[in-house]
């Protein structure tokens, strides 16, 4: 990793800038996609199917019986890890449902808060080389918790765990259907595929692409994508070893994967290169791990006042504090989508098992959006009760103010309950 030493601050929005996307060349070819699933369905999901990857789509759901034959497929070692990884999830998740409380906010004026599940969610998962079904998890059980009635799947993968996390999350219906058409019969609905109010899932740049189109026409989505990210901010009581891990096993998810090091210590960053070196060469993935590796900085600061400055600019994804005290230090950082404390907690575990989510805002985008979670998966509606005697606390205020915003009708629906009272 190049090393770069003590930065002027000038140069850090240059040094922390995430590779710009150009957009809309990609949205030139994904609209006409949306279009043709819009006006023609399934037959054009079929089309596409043979024409991107070669395809013949006989049923586009997924039988029951695949679904079965998966559970028969797996292993007893992965399918136990499955369900570990599921008990762990969801023990956090259920943790976030919150009691609905009744509020008085003045006598006979009763406010509360119900959480509802959306009715219909959709989740996609990509093909490719890692079959991601710990992101079935991810994404699926907050969903079942908040009893979303539909979870819908979109897959062009059928590997046996992406169907047996499905089962285990209840998606109700699940399709073999990949890429932004994938999205776009999600977003519109086809004969097959039934049309969600919300997308959730991470792809390439095709299907980022339609999710941020469908938004445009009011179809919610779980936030942004970006090139996932992992920062690590290490001082010289973390284990060099571990931390050219953790960097590699994010560096591992694709050749655009962004990872920083940040270190008051030179000699930690000399250290974690020779050690980075040497692992990189024993992985099956090393020529993407290699690629992003070659993208990344290691950033030697002054002091950890600069390092944590620098580590709110960034508003990583993932945040690793391998450094003393790293409980303390985490409370100074406002922006990070999911943080990581000393040097036994790898990102690894939050990503399949620990129990936080893994869908977390990449590309800065931590500074205002949190990852997934069951809140994700919910609308609140507020509810309100007033009595005859609330009505008689609250009302002169209401008409007061209405009047003043020149809103007559507004004032009279408190005049006349009052008058109907005196
Ligand atoms: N690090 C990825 C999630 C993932 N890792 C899935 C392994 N499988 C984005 O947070
Ligand atoms: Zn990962």
């Amino acid at each position: 990793m190049k090393i770069i030493p003590f930065p002027d601050r000038a140069d850090w929005p240059a040094l922390l800038a995430r590779p710009t996307q150009d957009f809309a060349e990609i949205e030139g070819k994904v609209l006409p996609i949306l279009q043709k699933v819009k006006l023609e369905g399934d037959s054009a999901l079929r089309d596409y199917a043979l024409q991107f990857d070669q395809i013949e789509l006989g049923d586009i759901a997924f039988e029951t019986d695949a679904i079965q034959d998966a559970e028969n497929k797996l292993d007893e070692t992965l399918k136990a890890a499955i369900h570990q990884a599921y008990q762990n999830i969801r023990t956090f998740h259920e943790a976030q449902k919150q009691a609905v409380e009744k509020i008085e906010t003045m006598p006979g004026v009763v406010c509360w808060r119900r959480s509802v599940g959306i009715e219909k969610v959709g989740i996609y998962i990509p093909g490719g080389t890692a079959p991601l079904f710990s992101t079935v998890l991810m994404l699926g059980i907050p969903a079942q918790l908040a009893g979303c009635r539909e979870i819908v799947l979109c897959t062009p993968s059928d590997h046996p765990a992406i169907l047996y996390a499905a089962k285990l999350v209840g998606v109700t219906k699940a399709f073999r259907i990949g890429g932004a058409q994938a999205i776009a019969a999600m977003a519109y609905g086809t004969e097959s595929v039934p049309k969600v109010y919300k997308i959730f899932g991470p792809g390439n740049q095709y299907v980022t692409a339609a999710k941020m189109l469908v938004s445009k026409e009011g179809i919610a989505i779980d936030m942004p994508a970006g090139p996932s990210e992992v920062a690590i901010y290490a001082d010289d009581s973390a284990i060099p070893s571990f931390v050219a891990a953790d960097l590699l096993s994010q560096a591992e998810h694709g050749a655009d994967s962004q990872v920083l090091l940040v270190s008051t210590s030179r000699r930690l960053l000399n250290s974690v290169n020779i050690t980075l070196s040497t692992q990189l060469e024993s992985l099956p993935r090393r020529d993407l791990a290699r690629q992003a590796i070659a993208n990344s900085k290691a950033i030697l600061v002054n002091s950890s006042e600069e390092a944590i400055e620098l580590l709110n600019d960034y508003a990583a994804e993932h945040l690793i504090l391998s450094v003393t005290d790293s409980e303390k230090v985490s409370e100074s950082i406002r922006n990070a989508g999911s943080i990581f404390l000393g040097n036994y907690t790898p990102e690894s575990c939050g990503d399949y098992a620990s129990g936080t989510n893994h869908t977390l805002p990449t590309n800065g985008f931590a500074q205002a959006y949190s990852g997934v979670s069951l809140d994700s998966f919910v609308k609140k509606i507020t509810v309100q009760q007033i009595s005859e005697s609330g009505i008689k606390n609250i009302g002169p205020t209401v008409e007061v103010m209405a009047e003043a915003e020149s809103l007559i009708a507004h004032k009279r629906a408190v005049s006349i309950r009052l008058s109907s009272l005196s």
